[in-house]
């Protein structure tokens, strides 16, 4: 198999790579690591997970690797203009996953009220924030143009998280519910999420 993903047993990180090549019906090694740190940090290019190893080469960083999946596979935009705003919006999106991870993820005590904090306030600001994006980049339930994107896939990946917390944040998100329900009834995609293993993360 040409690719393979290293990652832990979860899926963070390394799932919206997991949804681009079901979406694209291209095949990979999921390879889930348990001995950490062990020999696998000190093999890992930037000592962290996940990475996509690609003819022959262990790349780093998981936002880069998914934007050339999404390049090779058609889902990142078809003129540079495209290719911008899929940016955008993956870049407004990982700013909720990245405050999530910081705020909530990483806490260590009083997790609950940590949690409340992140919802009423941090969660709400980026949902907007993404929902503006939407409004000015969206179609008829894809976040950019006519087409699913890996912004699409960032999208539902993120705030599936998100609903674990809340399960009725995004019911004032009327464009953000859309692309969920694109993404869920990508027959590829609905396929993956169906046999995808239960993780804790
Ligand atoms: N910007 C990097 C962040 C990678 C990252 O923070 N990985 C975490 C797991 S999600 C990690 O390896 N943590 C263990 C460590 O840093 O030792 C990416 O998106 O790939």
């Amino acid at each position: 198999m040409p690719y393979k993903l290293t990652y832990f047993n979860g899926r963070g990180r390394a799932e919206l790579t997991r949804l681009i090549f079901s979406a694209a019906g291209v095949a990979f090694e999921d390879e889930r690591v348990s001995d950490w740190p062990g020999t696998v940090k000190a093999e890992a290019p930037l000592g962290q997970l996940p990475y996509l190893t690609v003819d022959g080469e262990k790349m780093p960083q998981s936002i880069a690797f998914a934007r050339m999946l999404a390049r090779r596979f058609n889902m990142a935009g078809s003129n540079e203009l495209e290719q911008a705003r899929t940016d955008v919006v993956v870049d407004t999106i990982s700013d909720l996953q990245n405050s999530y991870y910081l705020k909530v993820f990483k806490a260590t005590e009083k997790k609950d009220e940590v949690i409340a904090k992140f919802l009423s306030e941090d969660a709400l600001v980026h949902l907007e924030r993404i929902e503006t994006i939407l409004g000015l980049y969206g179609n008829e339930g894809f976040s950019v143009g006519n087409s699913l994107k890996w912004s699409d896939l960032h999208l539902f990946d993120v705030t599936s998280i998100i609903l674990t917390l809340k399960a009725d944040i995004l019911d004032k998100f009327p464009k953000i519910k859309a692309i969920r329900k694109t993404v869920e009834s990508n027959e590829k995609v609905a396929a993956y999420l169906k046999s995808r293993p239960e993780t804790s993360f």
